[in-house]
């Protein structure tokens, strides 16, 4: 989508610290981290929020929490734990309209959130 700025970092138009990539997800670091560890997985395709979602993308995103799951190994947070939340529309808390999770480690998460 011409105006998405996840859409411009998949192809390449905004720069971002990737640290993962496939057919259909990419993933990189958050650029203002609320956590040691701070990654977005995005789907590559263009869904505006959560509500969005059709029947075709159950796959997608059950691929995109196993990616989150699979870099929070990697980045060394899955034994103490890690959170994974997104954000849907405004009072959501939702910025960017294009699907995203936010993985987030390395510090204690309080919970309800703000
Ligand atoms: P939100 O759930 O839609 O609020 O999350 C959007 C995130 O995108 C937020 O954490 C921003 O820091 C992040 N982000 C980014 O990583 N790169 C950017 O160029 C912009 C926002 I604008």
């Amino acid at each position: 989508m011409q105006d998405c700025l996840f859409c411009k970092i998949i192809s390449k138009e905004i720069p971002a610290e990737i640290v993962y990539e496939d057919d259909r997800t990419l993933a990189f670091k958050d650029i203002r981290p609320a956590a040691p560890a701070h990654i977005l997985v995005i789907p590559k395709k263009h869904i505006p929020t959560l509500v969005d979602l059709q029947a075709e993308d159950v796959e997608l995103m059950g691929h995109i929490v196993l990616t989150a799951s699979r870099l929070a190994d990697k980045l060394g947070v899955s034994e103490e734990g890690f959170r994974l939340v997104s954000n849907c529309k405004e009072a959501g808390g939702q910025t960017v309209f294009h699907i995203h999770f936010h993985l987030i480690g390395g510090r204690q998460m309080q919970w309800p959130p703000g």
